[in-house]
This record gives C-alpha cells, sequence and structure tokens, in this order.
C-alpha cells in the first residue's frame, strides 16, 4: 500500500547569473514546494547591482504578486559579489569574482541555512559568464573547501541551460567550457574530479521549438522575455516534479540516493527531462503519458541511446491505488524501457515513483533520461566553440582573466573523455557483455 516516507529530503536552491536568477524567482514567486521551503539563494555580480530587479521587471508586470515576492527576495536572498564591473560573458571572470568574494557567498549561504538542504540544486546558464563562471566553482568549493565544512555532505544536482542554436559561438563556447566545469573539476587546482552529482542538460531552442508547436500560432512573434518566461516554466515543471518523490507525498521509491549513486558510480551522470503536464486522468493512461512525455525531451537526443531512466508520476490522490498504482507505473515503465531504451535489458539503471499531490485535478510525469550519446546533444555547441577556441591567444600574451588556448584544450581533453567514456557505456550496455567493466566500476 502507499507509505509516506517520513524523512522527505529538503532541497536548497542557488542560482548564479541573470536568467538563472529568473529561472529562480519565477520558481520561488510560482510554486511552493515543501521540499525546499525558503531555502534559495540569488546570486549575480557587481554590474547588476545598480537595479537588480530590472531582469525580474518582465515578471514583475506579468503579475503583481511577484512585485512583493521579488522586493522580499531582493532584501534577503540576493548576494551580489566581486567587485570588477560585471563578468562580461567571460566565465573566467565569473570565477574569478566568486572566489575573490567567496566569503561574502559563504555568509549567505549559512545565514539563509543552503547547507541544511540535503540536496543543493544549482541553476545557470551555459552561455553566460556569471553563473557559468561562478557555479562549478562553488559545487567544488562547498564540497571540498575549508569553509564550510558542513557542506561536505551535501549532494548536488545541476541545472545547466543551453543556449539557443542562433546565439553566437562565444556563446556556444561558454557552453562547452561550463558543461565540462560542471561534470569535472580541477580539485585543488590539479586533479579534475567529478564535480556536481547529477547534471540536468536543458537546450533552450529544444524547449522553445516544443513551445512553439502546441502554444503559439507560428507568426506570432514572441519577445525575448515572453519567450524567456515560457521556456523557464518548462525547466521549473521539470525541477518541482524531480523534487516531488523525496517529499512527504510520495511511495520511498526514488531518494535522493537513488538519483546520483549509480550514475556516479558509471562516470556518466547527465541527464535530461522529458515532461507532459496537465494530463486528464480520466482519459489518458500510463502508456500515453510516456509517450507524450518523450516526444519533448528537453536536448535533442537519441533515446536509444539513453542507459538510465527516472520515471516520476504525479496524481490526485484520489486516483492513488485506484486508477494508477506503483506497481503497475513499474511494470509499465519497465516495458516502456525494454522496448525503447539502450540494450535489451532497457537501460542499466531504471526508477519509477507514483507521487500524489491534494493541488491539482490534472495529473504530470516527467521521465528523467539519462547516459545518452551526447553527439547530436552538443553537436552545434561544439562546432561554435571550435570557431571561437581558434581565435584565442597564447597565455603569455592573453591577461590575466583572459581566455586562452590553454583552457580550450584542457576543456576539450576532459570534455572528450567524458564524450567517449559515455560512448562506451552505450556500446556495453546495448551489447549485453560487460566485459569485467562493471565489476571495475563498483556494481
Ligand atoms: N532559459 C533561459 N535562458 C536565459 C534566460 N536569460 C538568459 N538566458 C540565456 O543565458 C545565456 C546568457 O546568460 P546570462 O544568464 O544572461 O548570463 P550571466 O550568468 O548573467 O553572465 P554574464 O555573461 O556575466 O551576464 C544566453 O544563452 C541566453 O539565451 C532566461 O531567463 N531563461
Ligand atoms: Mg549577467
Amino acid at each position: 500500500m502507499f507509505e509516506e516516507s517520513e524523512q522527505p529530503t529538503k532541497w536548497s536552491i542557488i542560482a548564479s547569473g541573470e536568467g538563472a536568477d529568473r529561472i529562480a524567482l519565477q520558481y520561488h514567486t510560482g510554486f511552493h514546494n515543501m521540499a525546499i521551503e525558503d531555502r534559495v539563494l540569488l546570486l549575480n555580480t557587481a554590474a547588476a547591482d545598480v537595479h537588480p530587479e530590472k531582469i525580474f521587471d518582465y515578471l514583475i508586470k506579468k503579475d503583481v504578486k511577484f512585485l512583493e515576492i521579488s522586493e522580499k527576495i531582493k532584501r534577503e536572498r540576493i548576494c551580489i559579489f566581486g567587485s570588477a564591473p560585471g563578468a562580461g560573458n567571460v566565465w573566467k571572470v565569473g570565477e574569478m569574482q566568486a572566489r575573490e568574494d567567496f566569503d561574502t557567498i559563504r555568509r549567505y549561504i549559512s545565514n539563509l541555512k543552503i547547507i541544511e538542504g540535503d540536496v543543493i540544486l544549482t541553476i545557470n546558464t551555459l552561455g553566460g559568464g556569471t553563473g557559468n563562471g561562478s557555479t562549478p566553482y562553488l559545487i567544488n568549493e562547498l564540497k571540498y573547501g575549508k569553509a564550510l565544512i558542513a557542506g561536505h555532505k551535501n549532494k548536488f544536482f545541476s541545472v545547466g541551460v543551453l543556449p539557443f542554436d542562433v546565439e553566437p559561438p562565444q556563446r556556444h563556447f561558454n557552453a562547452i567550457c561550463g558543461m565540462t566545469r560542471l561534470l569535472k573539476y580541477p580539485t585543488d587546482g590539479k586533479d579534475w574530479k567529478q564535480n556536481t552529482d547529477l547534471l540536468i542538460l536543458v537546450n533552450n531552442s529544444q524547449i522553445e521549438n516544443k513551445i512553439a508547436s502546441d502554444s503559439y500560432s507560428p507568426d506570432k512573434i514572441l519577445s525575448d522575455e515572453e519567450k524567456y518566461y515560457l521556456v523557464n516554466k518548462s525547466i521549473i515543471d521539470a525541477i518541482d516534479i524531480m523534487i516531488a518523490p523525496g517529499g512527504k507525498t510520495s511511495k520511498t521509491t526514488v531518494d535522493v540516493a537513488d538519483y546520483h549513486q549509480i550514475p556516479s558510480n558509471l562516470g556518466v551522470y547527465h541527464f535530461t527531462p522529458c515532461i507532459a503536464t496537465g494530463l486528464d486522468p480520466e482519459i489518458i493512461d500510463v502508456e500515453t503519458a510516456i509517450d507524450f512525455a518523450v516526444k519533448n525531451p528537453m536536448v535533442p537526443l537519441d533515446i536509444k541511446t539513453a542507459t538510465m531512466a527516472y520515471f516520476i508520476m504525479r496524481v490526485p490522490k484520489k486516483y492513488i491505488g485506484k486508477r494508477f498504482s506503483q506497481e503497475e507505473l513499474e511494470r509499465i515503465t519497465k516495458d516502456w524501457a525494454v522496448n525503447n531504451m539502450c540494450g535489451s535489458t532497457g537501460g542499466i539503471a531504471r526508477y519509477a515513483s507514483l507521487t500524489y499531490t491534494t493541488e491539482q485535478e490534472n495529473f504530470d510525469i516527467l521521465v528523467l533520461l539519462g547516459g545518452f550519446s551526447l553527439k547530436e546533444v552538443i553537436r552545434t555547441s561544439l562546432h561554435k566553440y571550435e570557431i571561437f577556441s581558434k581565435g584565442l591567444e597564447d597565455k603569455d600574451i592573453a591577461g590575466e582573466n583572459a581566455l586562452t588556448t590553454e583552457d580550450a584544450l584542457t576543456i576539450e581533453e576532459k570534455i572528450k573523455n567524458y564524450i567517449k567514456h559515455t560512448e562506451d557505456v552505450i556500446k556495453i550496455v546495448s551489447s549485453g557483455e560487460d566485459e569485467g567493466l562493471l565489476e571495475k566500476w563498483g556494481f
């Protein structure tokens, strides 16, 4: 029968940079996730100090409720760090500013009780400089640094927002660098280790295409702000459903450890959400809900290469044990995985969790796919990365915080290794022969 978990997982959010701050504010205003309470910290660099609320203008216009909440957030939860005037879209500067001003950031993290969350969910846009440069540094510092030892027990999940395809090479250069540094980071300045525990990749263009196909007519031109608002709403929906299973309203099937432990063992820990929301429980069954969701992955992936999948369904309480059950969800998701995912086993790791809500009449599903081939997913970004990195200078010519050929070469090596390792795992899972590797990975 349906049991409630006794100790709901606590989550905190650290959002750094302009886009991420908007996502976090939009989330904080529109949802009340019990698992987060008010453990939310927004970071930005000094340039935005003059009018930090400017980035929320659009949200405030949209709903007066935002004004009140953004005022409160502005007073209590925005930490402005760094002394230089902005990061100028260079992630190295974003990182340097966070490093120099870590003490300020640390104070906010302590005062706002961010490390009381079992999981710290970081959000940053990968095309920018501030969030993109500071976030990987902060994760590493909290995980291994000396200043906030209490933070060493936290797990880190990271949402990385890939730029729109049409954005210039420099943004995509940032994206490859940011993604790599969320995955791996030079601890103590040398040894590149796993950084975040789970990377959730979402692609702005991919989400925009989905919104375009189902909610507005092709000839209606959206402002950038409206576009961001809608894209952010999808990202927020995915985060909110993902956080649900650790809360009071779920069977204890997917807990935080289930999310990150196997991916970390495998050394493959990138995922992307596929969601379908607002489904009518009287009409739509589980199979159809999964089909709807996987039609819209938030990065352009080949599902046949996905080696891990977590299914989370959030339904109105009255349907639990009647129209929907945990057992049925497990059976259906297994069949789906075997038919659609990598290898004859339906991938290598799979969890399903049925959670309930008393706040809505419709139901939602999140399929979090992981371990898939990155070749298609970052093709555009890699291409533009190469164009940009060819123009970089050598270390001794470029200034202290400028990007150099050496940065590009190191990043390239790390991301290539990660991509290759991902492909190796896909090959093993699809062939069904592990050649002793599973043992090596700790199984
Ligand atoms: N989904 C989404 N993407 C955004 C939003 N705002 C900006 N972006 C994307 O983020 C990238 C730019 O990053 P910003 O968030 O503006 O940068 P930042 O972290 O403030 O860093 P700076 O470069 O120092 O300003 C581009 O790829 C944009 O498309 C937003 O509200 N939502
Ligand atoms: Mg900015």
